[in-house]
């Protein structure tokens, strides 16, 4: 359903315009991103030149300055075109939201003047050895006079490849544990960074997502966010505003798969009538519906918190389970409405399903997102 009762006239205006864009430049050209694996960066200056790379930053700095339920809207629209490119843009405000937790203005601007003119930036903080287990960073960053050495590697990093830009965690402590992470704003010109292995992934294909290297990378003292000891707060405040707008890119993809069963149901005919009117079709396209529907006010609910400033933990893991979650049904129920076509590559049902998968593990796996919730109702009073 994509009917928006109660957004703005800008809201919807916005909106349409994004709808326009992903038709014309993503549409056409993603199964062809998806078979090479490639980002598609001259896609990214057309979105640079209309502002969608820097959908929150304020308008100071020269972002568009909107708010997270408007940012999710436009990231529905790209996630319906395609998941990849939608999260590889999204990532700029993934990064962006670790800075409006602990960075200064003036790191701000370092920020922006990259990012604005149409620099991607990363968010560093998953190794090898940790993944769910966020804490568990051996990657170093030890103060020598007014600078940071920075030592280790990052895995699984989304732009990780092509970014100009890294927000990095690193242990400034190491005996501290998660009291001794640190995060550190990296740009990607300093001598010592380099970039490792790119990921050949299931899907969301058209994403960069490679190891980073920081070999003996000396920043000033100065880019370090906040203060030594808050990086793994940082970290995890920041996936909790990301991840609504990362969960409205599955619901944008959610609504792709319906809108493909239903204009395939309209004309395939079998045993005389078109499938959508056999209920087994019809059911099982009214149940993609309900649970489209039901994670799209799930992701809104929890942007329009934020919105009012309360950052609530437990509503953006809920949002963000059962959006990843229902994915992997309504896409492949997609497939089985299609049948035999679904599961061919002429049809773009099947990457909607490998597209999907990711949305159950990055921005903390569900299960992670199961502690949260159970951590936040055993609290609860
Ligand atoms: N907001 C504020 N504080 C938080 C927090 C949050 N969302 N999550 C944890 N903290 C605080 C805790 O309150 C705790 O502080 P105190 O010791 O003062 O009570 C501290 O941080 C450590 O928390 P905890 O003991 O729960 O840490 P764990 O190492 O057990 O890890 C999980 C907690 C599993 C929730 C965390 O590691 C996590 O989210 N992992 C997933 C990482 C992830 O999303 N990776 C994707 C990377 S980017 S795509």
């Amino acid at each position: 359903m994509r009917k928006q009762y109660l957004l703005t006239d800008d809201q919807k205006d916005l909106q349409l315009m994004v709808r326009e864009f992903v038709a014309k430049e993503i549409i056409p050209y993603a199964a062809i991103w998806d078979e090479k694996g490639e980002f598609p960066i001259g896609t990214y200056r057309k979105a640079v030149e209309m502002g969608l790379h820097v959908t929150e930053l304020p308008e100071k700095f020269g972002g568009m300055g909107l708010n997270h339920l408007t940012d999710c809207l436009i990231m529905e629209e790209m996630g319906y075109g395609d998941a990849g490119f939608a999260l590889s843009i999204g990532t700029n405000m993934l990064a962006y939201a670790a800075m409006v937790i602990a960075g200064s203005d003036e790191q701000m601007k370092i920020f922006a003047d990259i990012v604005v003119p149409g620099g991607l930036a990363a968010f560093a903080l998953t190794e090898a050895q940790g993944g769910s287990d966020a804490s568990n960073c051996k990657t170093t960053a030890v103060k020598i006079g007014n600078e940071y050495i920075i030592n280790g590697t990052k895995a699984f990093i989304t732009n990780g490849g092509n970014a100009d830009v890294y927000i990095v965690f690193a242990m400034t402590d190491p005996e501290m544990g998660v009291r001794g992470m640190s995060a550190f704003l990296v740009e990607r010109s300093r001598v010592g960074v380099s970039v490792g292995a790119h990921e050949n992934k299931m899907g969301i294909r058209a994403s960069n997502t490679s190891e980073v290297v920081f070999q003996d990378v000396r920043v000033p003292a100065d880019h370090l966010l906040g203060a030594e000891g808050f990086g793994f707060l940082i970290a995890m405040q920041t996936l909790d505003r990301s991840r609504p707008a990362g969960s409205s890119v599955v619901v944008g993809l959610c609504q792709r798969a319906l809108d493909e069963c239903v204009a395939y149901s309209k004309e395939r005919v079998v045993f005389g009538r078109p499938i959508s009117k056999h209920q087994a079709v019809s059911f099982t396209m009214a149940d993609m519906e309900i649970q489209t529907e039901v994670a799209r006010r799930m992701v809104h609910y929890s942007a329009q918190l934020m919105d009012n400033g309360i950052f609530d933990s437990e509503v953006s893991a809920v949002a963000k389970t059962f959006a990843g979650d229902i994915a992997m049904k309504v896409t492949c129920d997609a497939i089985q409405v299609l049948g035999g076509y679904g599961y061919s590559r002429d049809y773009p049902v099947e990457k909607l399903m490998r597209d999907a998968k990711i949305f159950q593990i990055f921005e903390g796996t569900n299960q992670i997102q199961r502690i949260v919730i159970s951590s936040a109702l055993m609290k609860a009073k």
